[in-house]
């Protein structure tokens, strides 16, 4: 037994088992009601002090906040006007707030006035609209993979719903159970691929002193991977750090993954929100679908489409051959079945709705493009007010780095310093997310690095 448990007599257990038994057996639809709610009052009417007075539970130790969304929670805490949410990896207007983009108003619209559509279970696989138009988002159009049915691709909850399903079909039908992932990583990877039943390893991406790619490790990392491993890659704008590999470093890593028949787990969960554009975000993954070899993909479209909260995302498995594309698919069913069974429609009919529409899928490239090019001019706004006042060190890493956010450099003293002093969120590992800034707020971000760096000095 746990040593904190609290201690139950074998007696009053015995006791409370044979009513419960009772219980049970009075709520037979064959037995009186009356007698059930006799044996109910017996229940509730016990002496059973102990047992209401100490929880089964009593043991369960406090767990600490999430990393990433905790730094929400202590910002929702702060009571300063001057605050400023930088942690989580969430879109925000020039004023600040989260945007449901026009497009996808539409979408529901359309949704919304449609006197057919009803709310029956959908398959275990999801919407097959929604999985054919998102493997081709990815994939692009003209795919041999999809023309020869290679690909299965299931609807999936959002980005980490689809890394788990991912993680579990491998845990049971791959015999390499080891993925290596990026150092650093987004947090979550770990728990996700552990949990799900993999082992996990990493290899060096980041080098903290020049603030951009360590291919050479990457490299020699991978080089010594064990034969067959998984291996983690940001399709783009890597999460935390913003650096991605060159097209020319990706053709490298392609050949150096093929050679050692690596199997490649794509998380793609920032397409369109590097550059601006869908087709060159999804490069890195088309070279590898390219070559004809295999490989995992988890779709999101909590950033690119906005619908965070709809849970919205897909997981892709290429493979050689279209009939085991087709077994593969039969098992993805047997580990989404126990898990929630089938998902759901809305988000998914949404990001349908606009995919095949060719009109609605222009705007959103439209919508798309003005939400990464805002955080593109935060990053210049941000490294010209870092210049302006003369802030100690090298700060072209701002405008260097890709995507939704910057790995600063700066250290975890900072960070709190800044929290303190200046109300400014951010993860502790000196990560902000680009898109929760502003032109109005960048002078207070800029003040604060300011003195971070200063005092630190
Ligand atoms: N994979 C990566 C690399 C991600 O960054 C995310 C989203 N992370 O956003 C929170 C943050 O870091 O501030 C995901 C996967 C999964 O996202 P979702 O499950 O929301 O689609």
């Amino acid at each position: 037994m746990h040593p904190q448990l609290p201690s139950f007599d074998a007696a009053h257990s015995s006791a409370i088992d044979r009513r419960i038994n009772s219980l049970l057996k009075h709520l037979d639809p064959s037995s009186s009601s009356q007698s059930a709610a006799a044996a109910m009052d017996s229940l509730s009417a016990s002496p059973t002090s102990s047992f209401q007075s100490n929880s089964v539970f009593s043991h369960v130790d406090q767990a600490p906040e999430d990393p990433i969304l905790g730094v929400t929670v202590a910002y929702n805490k702060d009571p300063s006007p001057v605050k400023l949410n930088l942690g989580v990896g969430a879109y925000r207007t020039e004023e600040g707030k989260p945007l449901i983009l026009n497009v996808v108003r539409k979408a529901e619209q359309i949704l919304v006035n449609d006197s057919t559509r009803v709310k029956e279970y959908i398959p275990i696989v999801g919407i097959a609209d929604f999985n054919k138009l998102s493997a081709k988002l990815i994939f692009g159009s003209d795919s041999p993979a999809i023309q020869e049915s290679r690909v299965t691709t299931v609807q999936c909850l959002s980005g980490t719903g689809s890394l788990r399903v991912g993680a579990e079909f491998l845990a049971r039908h791959y015999a390499q159970r080891t993925i290596y992932v990026p150092v650093p990583t987004w947090g979550n990877h770990l728990k996700i691929f552990a949990l799900g039943g993999l082992a996990v390893k990493t290899y060096r991406y980041y080098d903290p002193s020049t603030r951009g790619l360590h291919f050479q490790g990457l490299l020699e990392d991978l080089g010594s991977a064990e034969m067959g491993s998984v291996v983690l890659l940001h399709a783009c704008a890597h999460n935390p750090t913003g650096v991605d590999p060159t097209l020319e470093q990706w053709e490298q890593i392609r050949q150096l993954i093929r050679s050692k028949g690596l199997l490649p787990f794509f998380d793609s969960a920032y397409q369109g929100f590097a550059s601006g554009s869908l087709d060159a975000d999804a490069q890195p993954v088309r070279i590898f679908v390219a070559d004809g070899g295999e490989c995992l993909v988890a779709q999101s479209y909590a950033k690119n489409m906005g619908l965070y909260g709809e849970r919205v995302g897909a997981l892709s498995i290429v493979c050689k051959k279209a009939d085991v594309a087709s077994r593969v698919e039969s098992q993805l069913k047997l580990v989404i079945r126990p898990m929630y069974s089938s998902p759901p429609i809305h988000g998914a009919s949404i990001v349908a709705t606009i995919l095949k529409d060719s009109e609605m899928y222009h705007e959103w490239t439209i919508e798309l493009k003005a939400m990464a090019d805002r955080i593109i001019s935060m990053r210049q706004e941000l490294h010209e007010a870092l210049l302006a006042k003369g802030t100690p060190g090298d700060w072209s890493h701002i405008i260097k780095q890709i995507g939704m956010f910057t790995f600063t450099g700066l250290n975890k003293d900072q960070v709190a310093f800044m929290t303190k002093e200046f109300h400014i969120y951010m993860t502790s590992d000196g990560r902000i997310s680009m898109a929760g800034l502003s032109s109005r707020t960048v002078p207070h971000l800029a003040d604060a690095i300011d003195a971070a760096v200063k005092l630190a000095g």
